[in-house]
């Protein structure tokens, strides 16, 4: 296997074996959470993030503690790089009381504000808009902080996508734009939906810049990064940032539903298998003397250990309680909306 680009000075050896610690724990992450969803252990559709690591972990490289992330319905690696902690993802996961969401989000609803996890959401594309707004208050508030917003290939064909662009544009406002091209919109191929193979391209009609890097070379996109949320730090606005990658699971994981089926072809799914993240980036770390396998190995272990503990602190912690079902998820309590708007009888 070919290493991949050359590391730099700016990720050195400390900072690389970090990176690498957190793509790994995503792909545990998504492993043991997976085979816990296939045993019955939680429901709703569960989205991996395994085979985007470096897309994740390469942007946060290139974020402050204060930058906000604002995620889509694949989010669980954007979180984890961004700096969430495990168990509170798997137990939001698991839909108990300790999640970060308080159980009642799931997979596509974090929020995480401690590091600047704002929220992600199911509802394709909808969470641009919310971002541009996170992004507007940062310039208002002359936060110097920067906002980062992922999107689907897929979802990149909603009209709320446009909208936000071209506002995001007009008002400059401090935000770079993820596009995680994975190349499938469910099962349907984006040869299938598009003429154009380059999506990115449309960001140019919006006044915004935009990069097209390998989404498997977590050293390329961190520089990538790095120049967008510098761009944005200076006040100059959005860019764009389309990532080439590959899901590693098919659609979703929904246990004894369906939707569970990889459909793609056979020899397209080895080309990506041959380019994993984690893989070509240990191979580079060791071509330049970065690390040796041993602390390689270390570090899987180490995190196994993590991620069996998250699993196992899920399992245990409690369900939240069904009185507080409206708790949270109402800005207002829902009687008093009810009240302002409808006629629907109280009980
Ligand atoms: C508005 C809306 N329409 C349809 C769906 C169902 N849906 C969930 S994921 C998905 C595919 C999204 O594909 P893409 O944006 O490329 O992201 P990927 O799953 O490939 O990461 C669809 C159609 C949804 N969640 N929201
Ligand atoms: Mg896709």
């Amino acid at each position: 296997m070919e290493p991949i680009t050359r590391l730099g000075k700016e990720l050195d050896a400390e900072v690389s074996l970090h990176l690498y610690r957190k793509m790994v724990t995503i792909r545990q992450f998504e492993e043991v959470s997976g085979a816990a969803y296939r045993r019955g252990e939680f429901w709703g559709p569960t989205h991996s993030s395994a085979g985007e690591e470096a897309v994740d972990v390469g942007v946060c490289a290139a974020l402050e503690s204060g930058d906000k992330i604002v995620g889509y319905h694949r989010s669980h690696g954007l979180f984890i790089a961004k700096g969430s902690e495990i168990k509170p993802l798997m137990a939001e996961l698991f839909g108990k009381i300790t999640g970060m969401s308080k159980g009642k989000g799931g997979s596509m609803h974090l929020c995480d504000r401690a590091i600047g996890g704002m929220c992600s959401s199911g509802v394709l594309a909808s969470s641009l808009p919310v971002a541009v707004g996170v992004a507007l208050a940062l310039k208002k508030e002359r936060k110097n902080q920067v906002c980062v917003a992922g999107v689907g290939d897929g979802s990149f064909e909603e009209g709320q996508v446009g909208e936000s662009m071209n506002l995001a544009s007009l008002w400059k406002v401090p935000l770079v734009f993820l596009l995680y091209n994975n190349k499938y919109f469910q099962v349907l191929s984006a040869r299938s939906r598009s003429s154009a193979t380059i999506l990115s391209d449309r960001a140019i009609g919006y006044n915004i810049p935009r990069a097209v890097v390998d989404g498997q070379d977590v050293a390329e996109v961190y520089r990538a990064a790095k120049v967008a949320v510098a761009r944005a730090r200076r006040g100059e606005g959005p860019s764009l940032i389309e990532a080439m990658t590959y899901r590693y699971q098919a659609q979703a994981a929904r246990a004894g539903l369906g939707g569970d089926e990889d459909f793609r072809p056979r020899e397209e799914r080895e080309y990506w298998f041959n380019r994993d993240p984690i893989k070509l980036f240990r191979v580079t770390m060791l071509a330049a003397k970065m690390a040796n396998p041993e602390e390689l190995d270390a570090i899987e272990q180490e995190v196994k250990v993590a991620v069996q503990e998250a699993v196992d602190y899920a399992r245990k912690s409690p369900y939240p309680d069904v009185d507080e079902i409206l708790t949270d998820t109402y800005s207002r309590p829902l009687h008093s909306v009810w009240n302002l708007h409808t006629e629907v009888p109280r009980t």
